[in-house]
């Protein structure tokens, strides 16, 4: 544990006859109140229900890895030198003057919670969000990973071209030292521009459960030469094609087991990936917008009771469309349109230059409001829909400072209509790293809690589908035949909702009666 990691420990303690510490543990009981509807004729009834769940925390984090697939790339250099220069508690100067290291963009180390109010004074009490559960401090991760590209991490963090020269330079030597694994390269599935980068692979243009052996093993090797209790592996490697859905090959775990041996073409390598960390027991997250988890690879991780996540990680455009939306729509305001462009000049937008890459992404950033639509019985008719188009072009010119333009067309009171027009530009890289590593945070965290209901016997791990992670992600995978959650407010409610239960607190209120009734 590096000094600037060692953090408050147990900022905070709950006194109730609900909670209980032990060195190991903390558990909670906690009633989880609900409304259940019943539809009367066309009326309905609400019954309001109470569930009560035990909760239990491990406290010890232990060691934890962060393996990224597509390491050498704008996302992986990044984040990997910027936990470098956390750790390390950088400075360097810039044309601006000093600029120290930080963990802004992530909602973990850059963000709080209310824990509650002063008894004296009537003043909110503010926690950091690492603090309200025990964390791993992301200056903690070891960091390791695959590129079909051989550069090492300094060399890819100088082709990436996204940190200041002063920075790259600090950091230079130790990221010389890393370099990333071979890993699996099947053309087909991304675009062809990037064919001159793949210099780092293992052999086999196809999926075989060699390939799968080989990546599990690269994932024990990683783990045991540095004594890791834990390893977290992220897909932030280019964006595939989607893999074409076919009965009897990708639909069920044992078909895409039985695609795997026979080098079936339409399983891609992070699918592949995919696998191989369901079978070590690590928690894979693809951070890329194409379809990893088909079904046979989301009731493989079921089945395995590994913890999946996915897809896309949400960090500029969407994440302010998933909060505008909602803003607009709760405020009754009918959205009529959402015309979203981009262009890009990075390794990534050269790929989406091809068409099959970008459909996947096309995809992924436009099914970002439908729950908000479809709450909103007052504005929109059963399966009305506001028009909603995205444009991604490729721009070598601005590299990584990523240009979006956004333009939200609404009708408002008595036929008028409301434009609002946006402009967000910003290096993407910078806005990404700080999601991996909140990813990688949340994810440790749900391998150490377990729960059981109604007082039942035996302790369980969360749905292997970590839909918690909806908040970085831009099309949130969720346990099969559940509702998607797009609402960025609602995502981050159950998100701290969730952690704060499991210290027996109730979900954050914003209610403040103890203002309003006195
Ligand atoms: P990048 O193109 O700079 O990096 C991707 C890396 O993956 C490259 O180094 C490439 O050589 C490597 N790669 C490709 N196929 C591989 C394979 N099979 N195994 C191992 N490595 C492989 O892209 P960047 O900017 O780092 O983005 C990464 C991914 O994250 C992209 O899919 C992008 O769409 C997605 N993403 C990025 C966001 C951002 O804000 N930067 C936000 C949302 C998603
Ligand atoms: C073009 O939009 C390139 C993409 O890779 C995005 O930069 C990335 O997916 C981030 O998208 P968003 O919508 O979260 O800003």
């Amino acid at each position: 544990t590096t000094a600037a990691s060692a953090g408050n420990k147990d900022l905070f303690t709950v006194e109730s006859p609900s909670v209980t510490y032990t060195d190991d543990e903390i558990k909670s009981k906690y009633v989880y109140r609900t409304t259940s509807v019943a539809k009367n004729g066309d009326k309905y009834v609400a019954t309001p229900k109470e569930t009560v769940y035990d909760f239990k925390v491990e406290r010890k984090v232990g060691k934890v890895g962060m393996m990224l697939v597509g390491w050498g790339g704008n996302n992986g250099t990044t984040v990997t030198a910027g936990i470098i220069a956390n750790r390390r508690g950088l400075t360097w100067d810039t044309r601006e003057g000093p600029r120290a290291s930080n963990y802004y963009g992530s909602v973990v180390m850059g963000s709080t919670m209310k824990l509650g109010t002063e008894a004296k004074t009537g003043k909110e009490i503010n926690i950091p969000f690492h603090d309200v559960l025990p964390m791993v401090h992301p200056n903690d991760l070891v960091i390791g990973g695959w590129d079909i590209s051989g550069l090492n991490l300094a060399e890819a963090m100088d082709r990436a071209a996204v940190l200041e020269p002063t920075l790259k330079s600090m950091v230079k030597k130790e990221m010389a030292e890393m370099k990333p694994l071979p890993s699996v390269y099947y053309p087909d599935f991304i675009a062809a521009n990037q064919g001159e980068r793949a210099n780092n692979v293992i052999e086999g243009s196809k999926a075989s459960m060699a390939h799968v052996e080989h990546l599990r093993k690269d994932i024990r090797d990683f783990k045991q030469s540095h004594s890791l209790d834990k390893v977290i592996v992220q897909w932030t490697a280019n964006t595939e094609r989607y893999a074409d859905i076919i009965p009897g090959v990708n639909d069920t775990a044992d078909n895409l087991l039985k695609a795997i041996e026979q080098g079936h073409e339409e399983v891609s390598p992070s699918t592949v990936f995919a696998i191989a960390c369901v079978l070590e027991n690590a928690p894979f997250i693809n951070g890329s917008p194409q379809n990893t988890f088909v079904p046979g690879a989301i009731e493989f991780a079921e089945k395995h009771g590994a913890f999946i996540g996915g897809d896309d990680f949400k960090s500029g455009q969407t994440k302010m469309k998933s909060a505008l939306v909602d803003f607009m729509i709760n405020a009754g305001i009918k959205l009529t349109s959402i015309s979203s462009y981009n262009h890009l000049g990075n390794n990534d937008g050269m790929n989406l230059s091809s068409h099959k890459q970008f459909r996947s992404k096309e995809i992924s950033k436009s099914n970002v409001v439908d729950d908000m639509v479809e709450a909103n019985n007052v504005l929109y008719k059963e399966g009305e829909h506001p028009n909603h188009c995205v444009v991604i072009k490729y721009m070598p010119a601005v590299g990584d400072n990523k240009r979006a333009l956004d333009e939200y067309y609404a009708e408002i009171f008595m036929g008028g209509h409301q434009t609002i027009s946006m402009f967000n530009v910003c290096e993407d890289s910078l806005l990404a790293s700080p999601l991996i590593i909140d990813l990688v945070i949340i994810a440790e965290m749900m391998t150490r809690i377990s729960w059981k209901v109604d007082d039942g016997k035996d302790y369980k791990g969360f749905h292997s589908v970590l839909s918690i992670l909806s908040y970085m992600l831009k099309a949130p995978l969720t346990p099969p035949g559940t509702p998607v959650v797009n609402a960025l407010a609602k995502q981050r409610g159950a998100l701290t909702n969730i952690f704060r239960a499991c210290v027996g607190l109730q979900p954050e209120s914003d209610m403040t009666l103890e203002h309003k009734l006195f």
